[in-house]
This record gives structure tokens, sequence and C-alpha cells, in this order.
């Protein structure tokens, strides 16, 4: 049994329990008392519990055992406050809870102690994948805090009115280039293009020859369809109607979709074309438009990227704010209009990252409460890592990018917390890790990444070069004693 993961729950000897941390520590509770991190030797042997092989992972008890500073009576005890189990609950139900809830099974568990010791290579590959995969999780959730929800915008209008191509224009690549085409209609039925931020619905035309009832018949289908289902992310959250202005025309099967298929509020009419366009015509086509009561504020005029994107800025703005609340801040990400408004956007993260780093500094604290024996100063990896995570999920570093600089970093850090280097990174440091120190220590490390995946963040939007997080000793030193310093001039 050798597939374990962070937050197995093991039973060690004398039938205590214990949380799996890596293959040095195991927290648990070696007298009553607070939660503390327990040896190789104290927890071996010891057996798992498992479903086919694999170790059922407890990961959010394992980041409460590193912060909680109750008092427990018994390894049961820690167990049943971690778990949220009824204060009734004996070992044997537990084993019961186990096998019922996951299918698991006690395993041998046991690590075969090393001849000499593991060089930092090797000990840093040992945990990588459960990192790896923690980090990936805590990265998925903070995305989903942090971005908040995405936006479906449907384009709709005649074929050829140029919807794909305004499309592209405002969000980029996230609409194919074969998307635009001369010559036959491009897009049948309708295309879906979506990337994290955005989904896009890119209607089939009307084509000439089609009967528009048959084409006012089908976009009504497919918004009904959308708009009644419960979900209301999945809602048509904002129309661009596409009028094509060298055409000079506004049809009576536009307006019908624009005033009784849509819900007026969310359309936003666009003549598009408007390097091609006369500006009478633009007048007359607007004048129309007025007339049937389509607001003023709601008609824009624009042309594509290869003619200037005109008007596309406004279009931007005014999407941004007919859009609900809870889906601009995708939007704002994912447009390509407005550089200058993403850079802002990015600015203003800073806060949460701020708090981000603050939690975990608390957290650290909390595990640092009782000085933790610098062998053992790997529980506070998860801090770190849940830190790390929640910062590249706020900054929107995609994979690629987290994949590049912050999971070496992370396994860097690993290797740092379980051997000594941890001596050679504090100057001063004794034989444990206090409160002051997890928490510098925390923090430190917390504004040095959240600086780097702002500057990420900023060059990836002006296509500059990213930084590396370089894990460097030295430099990292330089900047514990700077935080620490910081710290203590704040106190003075
Ligand atoms: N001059 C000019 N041409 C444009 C503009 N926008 C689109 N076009 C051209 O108009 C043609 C049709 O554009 P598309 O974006 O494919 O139009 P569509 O509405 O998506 O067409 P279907 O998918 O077939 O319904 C292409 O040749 C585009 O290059 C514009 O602003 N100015
Ligand atoms: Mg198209």
């Amino acid at each position: 049994m050798n597939h374990l993961r962070f937050g197995a729950l093991l039973m060690m000897r004398g039938r205590r329990l214990g949380i799996y941390l890596s293959h040095r520590v195991v927290l648990t509770i070696p007298k009553p008392g607070p939660i503390r991190a327990a040896a190789l030797k104290d927890f071996q042997p010891a057996q798992v519990f498992a479903c086919q092989g694999i170790a059922v992972p407890f990961f959010e008890a394992l980041v409460t055992a590193t912060t909680t500073q109750k008092h427990f009576a018994s390894s049961l005890e820690m167990v049943k406050h971690l778990l949220s189990l009824p204060e009734e609950f004996y070992l044997n139900d537990l084993i019961a809870y186990l096998k019922r809830r996951y299918g698991a099974e006690l395993e041998e568990f046991s690590i075969p102690v090393p001849q000499n010791h593991p060089t930092p290579s090797e000990k840093e590959t040992m945990d990588t994948n459960e990192i790896i995969d923690e980090f990936n999780a805590k990265y998925n959730e903070a995305r989903t805090q942090y971005t908040g929800k995405r936006p479906n915008i449907l384009v709709c209008g005649y074929t050829g009115s140029g919807k794909s191509s305004l499309a592209k224009a405002i969000l980029g690549d996230v609409v194919p280039d074969h998307a635009i085409g001369d010559g036959r209609p491009q897009t049948m039925g309708y295309d879906c293009y979506e990337n994290e931020l955005i989904r896009i619905w890119d209607s089939r035309g009307l084509e000439n020859g089609q009967a528009e009832e048959e084409f006012t018949a089908q976009t009504r289908q497919f918004v009904r369809e959308r708009q009644s289902d419960p979900n209301v992310d999945n809602h048509i959250h904002l129309v661009w109607y596409t009028i094509q202005g060298s055409g000079a025309r506004v049809t009576d099967c536009d307006l019908n979709l624009i005033r009784n298929i849509f819900n007026p509020e969310h359309v936003i009419v666009v003549i598009t074309k408007a390097d091609i366009t006369r500006s009478t015509q633009q007048e007359t086509m607007r004048n129309i438009l007025l007339e049937a009561g389509v607001p003023a504020e709601h008609i824009l005029f624009t042309s594509d990227a290869d003619s200037g994107a005109t008007g596309c800025q406004a279009l931007m703005e005014l999407s941004h704010r007919m859009l609900p609340e809870a889906y601009r801040d995708a939007f704002l990400e994912a447009q390509r209009i407005d550089l200058e408004a993403r850079r802002q956007a990015i600015l203003a993260k800073r806060g949460k990252a701020k708090a981000i780093v603050a939690t975990a500094v608390t957290a650290a604290a909390g595990a640092g409460a009782i000085p933790i024996p610098l062998s053992d100063a790997a529980v506070l990896i998860p801090i770190q890592i849940t830190m790390i995570a929640s910062l590249a999920g706020l900054y929107g570093l995609r994979k690629e990018a987290v994949k590049q600089s912050a999971l070496p970093f992370v396994a860097k850090l690993v290797g740092v917390f379980a051997s000594s280097s941890l001596l050679k990174l504090i100057p001063g440091l004794g034989s444990a890790v206090n409160a002051a120190v997890a928490a510098t220590l925390t923090g430190a490390m917390g504004r040095f990444v959240r600086g780097n995946f702002e500057e990420t963040a900023l060059a990836k939007l002006e296509g500059r070069p990213t930084p590396n997080l370089v894990f460097d000793v030295e430099l990292f030193k330089k900047f514990y004693l700077e935080y620490q310093q910081r710290q203590n001039q704040d106190k003075e």
C-alpha cells in the first residue's frame, strides 16, 4: 500500500489515529492535548483506510488539523472533530462508517526505513504527485471563487452581417479564424466558442431564400431552451444583434427578433461594417430602429478588427454595463479591446491577494503556536500550497503558466521544508519553528509569490516575457529579512 494521499487516515500503534502528511510526518495526539506531528518511528507500522489500493484522502481535515488549536483527549476525539462526526462515535463505528461511505478497508501500510538518507531530489519527487493534485484542486476552487461567473453571449443576425467578425474583434482568439468567411454562409446552426471566461453562441444567419418565419421560430426555440434551464448560468445573458450597415436595410424580421424574441433589456443592436457604410445609411437605419422603440443607447456602429475595430470599445463598455453583475468580471477579463481596463482589473486584485496571504499567515501562526520541531516543519506545507494555488487562481494564470513556474516552485518548497535548508534560509533559527517564524515564513513567501504573479499577469497582458518564479535561497533570504523588518516597523 504505497499510493498515499495527503490527508489519508492512518491507524497507528495502539489503535491511535493519525492524518498522513508526508512519508515523514503524521499528525496525531501523542497524549491528551493539541494535535502534534508524530515522527516516522511513532507511526510505523500502521494501517491505512484505503479503497482499491488508494488511500482515502481528507485534505480539508488535514488543513484544519494544521490550524486547529483545540485540545483532545485522544486521537479518536481529534478525528471526530476533523470529520465532523457525532460525539457518540467509537472506533468501531468509524471503521464501519468509512467502509460504508467510501468502501474503504484497512490495509497494511509501512514505509521501508531507508538505509541511507534519501538525496534531496528523491525526496522531492516522492511527494510531488500528491502536491500537484492538491495544487490543482485548490487552483480550480480559487478560479471559480474569484473570476465570477462565465457569461453567455448570443450573436445573431443575417448571414454575412459580420457576427463572427464582431465576436472575434471583441473576444479575440476564442473565435477561430475559420469562423469568418466570404461567399458561403460560414456558421451552420449554432456554434459555441468558449474558454474558461466566456461562452459565445454564434448563430446561423438568416440566408437569402430561407423563410423568415422559420429562422424566427428556430431562434425562439433556441432562446426558450436556454432560458428555461433552471441554472441561470446557462441562460443567454446578452444578445448582440448584428445588421449589416452596407446593406442599409432593417427588415421586419430584424425588428421582430429584437423586440419580441429577445428580452429587449438584453439586446444591443450592432450595425456592422461602418468602414463601408455611408453616414446617411447609418442615420436611416438608426431612425427606423428608434421608431420601432429600440432605445438610442442600445444602438452602436462598429467595424471589424481589420477595419480598425470602430465602436468596439463602446460595445465592450455597454456590454459590461448590461451584463448581470456576477458575470461582469469574467467578461472584462475575456475582452481584447480595452487592455487598460484589464490592467486595472489585475491591479485591483491586490486587496484580495493580500487577504489570501493574511489567511495563510494566521493559519501558519496557529500551527506554530506550539513550536514545531524543525524536522516536522513540513506541517506548514499544505498551508503554503493552498496560499500559492489560491493566488494563481486569483490572477487567472492559465495552467501553462502555473505548470512552468508555480508547480516547480511548490515542489522545491517541499524540499526546503523537508530538509535542513530552513536553517540556511532563516538566520538564527533554533531547533523549532515557532508561531512568529511560521507566520513570517508564510508572509514572506506570500508576498514574494503575490508580487511575482501580479507581474506575470501584467506581462502576459502586455505580451512581455513572463518572469519565472526562481526559488533562490539567497534571494528568498533577502526577502524574508525585508519582510521581517517591515513587520517590526509596523509594530513600532
Ligand atoms: N469591410 C468590412 N467587412 C467585414 C466587416 N465585418 C465582417 N466583414 C466581412 O464580411 C464577411 C462576413 O463576415 P462574418 O463575420 O463571417 O459574418 P457572419 O455574420 O458570421 O456570417 P455567417 O456565419 O455566414 O452567418 C467576411 O468576408 C468578413 O470579412 C467589417 O466591419 N468591414
Ligand atoms: Mg459566422
